[in-house]
């Protein structure tokens, strides 16, 4: 069948059903966004044009808000609680329906049957703790990994380790109107601390960086309280209390500056803020908080290091609208703040935030990625259908001898996806995760190139002399060691990982392209 476009979405307030606060919230939202939603279906569908698309049979099980597995988040939502998540789970259910597939949405276990998986994993679950025979050897099992899946089928809130596939949210755009309104009614000494629940307020050096900041700016905040100011939020803060979500985006159109203290990590606020004009200033982490040295990330199944608190909004956003600064530098805090209050900062959605942008994505994804067609991608086949042996025709080598350029275009592998003409080779320095390797050549690790690289041959082209080439299983692989002249080929390909890093080896890179503000599709990827 095909899925058809849907430009009403009553019916998807009918399906989310009702009776827990989570889900009244996320009704709320996606009533609230419905406009937005369907001007970028007209885009996607303009776009498209009328290509065909398959309707899915679609179960979304929204397990953190089941009885069975305790719904923590439902009592606190009305409390200063954790909202990403539902905001999240909202724009998931609105770009599915309005894209037209056919759903079904349950919070129950008992509801719950055999289907293929897509996890919603907020924080990303990389390779080495996704594979449990290999997790529980080399000490990666946590609470939440080793479920053994394909790690694409893990999606995440941001583009965090490209192992995963990035689902993100949206983030609502101002119309001309709403913009002009911005301009003239910004008040430039008006700050909104982030965090809704009193403990967030509860930071080491405060008192110090908040009496700064409170010789040049109003400070508010709108933390939960029942019935009194809570002892965290000092007197000179002017507290709304937690507000409704849209309240809480006209508090954010007057405000100037929206300031972190650290916690939470990588939530949706500092986004919405940013989109509503305010500039974002937060602490940089020095060293990199991680799961290794911090209770909120300990048991998560990723060794990421965050070096602030939204690495997102610092690396792919960054000045004028973000400023990531050490707040127990009394100086460079102080001068931060003044330069932000002479500035004159537009409101900015990445377009990957936009609806328009989830959409796409979320197009691409389900019309593209096939977790059942096994973990090998078939084989690159020629214009006249031959399949192509691994040789060294398949790529061409650059003047740059660590750097490889596919050298054939999409119509030659019509099944691969993305497709193989996005791929470039890099070899990353010793120590370096593929991850980084792509970014510093402006482009993305995408893992399920690895399949094409891992051949003694690749070697060969990169003009690396390999004693040895032995196939193992790491997730390090395939890499080489220099100094010993050591060749490695990855044996179990769920195992290959963008994220994995290691001062003894130097690793083969599949890097491709991508697409201005959408960094999970390459150029021809649509
Ligand atoms: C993140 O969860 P949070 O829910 O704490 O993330 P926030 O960025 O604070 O906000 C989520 C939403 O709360 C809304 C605001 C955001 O969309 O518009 N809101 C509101 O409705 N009223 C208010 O007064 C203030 C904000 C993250 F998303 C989770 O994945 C993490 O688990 C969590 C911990 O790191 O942080």
């Amino acid at each position: 069948v095909q899925a058809a476009f849907r430009s009403n979405l009553s019916y998807l307030l009918e399906l989310i059903g009702s009776g827990k606060e989570s889900l009244i919230f996320m009704k709320k939202r996606v009533r609230h966004l419905a406009s937005q939603w369907l001007l970028a279906t007209q885009s996607l569908a303009q776009k498209l044009k009328g290509r065909r698309r398959d309707q899915k049979q679609i179960l979304i099980h929204i397990g953190f808000l089941t009885e069975e597995s305790g719904d923590v988040f439902s009592p606190r939502v009305l409390k200063g609680g954790p909202l990403g998540e539902m905001v999240q789970w909202a724009d998931i259910l609105a770009a599915l329906f309005v894209l037209g597939h056919s759903l079904k949405v349950t919070v129950s276990l008992k509801e719950l049957q055999r289907c293929r998986v897509r996890v919603i994993d907020t924080f990303g679950t990389e390779p080495a703790y996704n594979l449990e025979e290999y997790a529980t050897l080399h000490g990666y099992r946590t609470n939440w990994g080793y479920w053994n899946l394909n790690p694409k089928q893990f999606m995440t809130m941001f583009p965090h380790t490209p192992d995963n596939s990035f689902m993100g949210f949206v983030s609502e755009e101002l119309n001309e109107t709403e913009r002009q309104f911005i301009k003239s009614n910004k008040a430039s000494n008006m700050a909104v601390v982030y965090g809704k629940e009193a403990s967030i307020w509860k930071v080491q050096g405060k008192e110090k960086f908040l009496a700064i900041l409170n010789k040049y700016m109003e400070i508010h905040g709108t933390v939960y309280y029942e019935t009194q100011r809570p002892p965290e939020v000092p007197a000179f803060v002017k507290n709304h209390g937690l507000l409704p979500q849209h309240e809480f985006q006209q508090l954010l159109r007057k405000a100037k500056l929206f300031i972190g203290f650290g916690f939470p990590y990588e939530g949706p606020a500092p986004l919405e803020a940013i989109a509503n004009g305010c500039v974002f200033l937060q602490s940089r982490f020095n060293p990199p908080h991680s799961s290794l040295n911090h209770e909120f990330f300990r048991g998560k199944p990723t060794s990421r290091e965050v070096s602030s608190q939204h690495p997102y909004v610092e690396d792919f956003i960054g000045k004028p609208h973000v400023w990531t600064v050490d707040y127990n530098n009394s100086e460079e805090f102080e001068a931060a703040i003044k330069t932000i209050m002479r500035s004159k900062v537009d409101p900015y959605v990445p377009y990957e935030y936009t609806c328009e942008g989830m959409l796409e994505r979320i197009h691409a994804y389900i019309q593209h990625q096939d977790f059942c067609a096994g973990a090998s991608p078939p084989l690159p086949v020629k214009p006249n259908g031959h399949a192509m042996p691994s040789s060294p025709s398949l790529f061409t080598l650059s003047p740059n001898a660590t750097h490889l350029v596919w050298s054939y275009n999409a119509s030659s592998t019509p099944h691969v996806w993305p497709p193989v003409s996005s791929m470039q080779v890099w070899v990353s320095e010793a120590g370096q995760a593929c991850t980084e390797t792509c970014q510093e050549h402006r482009l993305v690790c995408e893992p399920t190139f690895f399949e094409f690289l891992n051949k003694k041959d690749v070697f060969l082209q990169l003009r690396i002399a390999c004693d040895s080439a032995e196939s193992e299983m790491s997730h390090l692989y395939p890499a080489l060691a220099e100094n010993v002249q050591e060749c490695y080929l990855q044996k179990e390909p769920l195992l290959y990982s963008c994220a994995g890093y290691s001062t003894k080896y130097r690793r083969l890179c599949p890097c491709r392209d991508y697409r201005k503000g959408q960094v999970a599709l390459c150029r021809d990827c649509l």
